[in-house]
């Protein structure tokens, strides 16, 4: 398909009407912290296998969404070495032995510049594709994702990535409320909690797409072939 072509995907709760030009790829937190086993995740007790099967299919989708030369963005959950951008309640929250800032198994934890904070290399971004710092949960608060996705026309995005109840659905919820129609692959997000996955994706398409659209990465594939 060239870009300014347009096709349907099949969704829940009704098909999605594919405009490529116009769609970015927009990936959330697959950062090492998160997925790798050794990680922060894994420290607080969590199961990466969870998160872990999602790298594939997004390794795939993002093969061919870069060979048909579609908009990339990735992000990044984290905060500056100083600390000055992080909220003492968010610091606090979890009453955890080791928190942000404090020297964990891949650096400080979700600290810019740390091993851990980065993305996984399976995924890692290709030069020209943006990456965005959020110190927060979704990827509109304080960054500048909103004026790169309008000053490159973008209004659709399909949004993948970590944690699906977390900042997926956290960034898909402030995207629905800037204009943007979100499409989110089922099978590239992933939660450490089954249940969560469940209900974050149907949470996403109740009510016929209050908040957008789910699909699946296969769906996405063939819209692109
Ligand atoms: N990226 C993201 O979702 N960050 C989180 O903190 N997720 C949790 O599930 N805690």
């Amino acid at each position: 398909m060239t870009n300014g072509s347009r096709s349907t995907i099949d969704a829940e709760p009704y098909p999605y009407e594919f405009r490529p030009a116009e769609c970015a790829l927009l990936i959330i937190d697959m950062q090492r912290d998160f997925l790798e086993s050794g990680g922060f995740g894994e420290m607080l007790g969590n199961d990466v296998g969870q998160l872990r099967r999602t790298i594939e299919p997004n390794r795939r989708l993002l093969e061919v969404w870069r060979k048909a030369g579609l908009a990339v963005i990735h992000t990044r959950e984290g905060h500056r070495p100083d600390l000055a951008d992080l909220p003492p309640a968010k610091k606090s929250r979890g009453r955890s032995k080791t928190s942000i800032g404090d020297p964990g198994p891949m650096g400080r934890i979700l600290i810019r510049g740390e091993a851990g904070h980065d993305i996984i290399p399976e995924l890692y971004p290709a030069p020209g594709e943006p990456v965005i710092d959020k110190p927060g949960k979704g990827a509109f608060f304080a960054t500048d994702l909103h004026a790169i996705l309008q000053n490159r026309g973008i209004r659709q995005l399909v949004v993948t990535g970590i944690t699906t109840e977390v900042c997926v659905n956290t960034t898909v919820r402030e995207a629905n409320d800037r204009g943007y129609d979100c499409l989110v692959p089922e099978d590239c997000v992933g939660s450490y909690f089954p249940e969560f996955q469940e209900m974050g994706l149907k949470m996403i398409k109740a009510q016929g797409g209050i908040f957008g659209w789910v699909s699946h990465s296969d769906r996405i594939l063939a819209a692109l072939a």
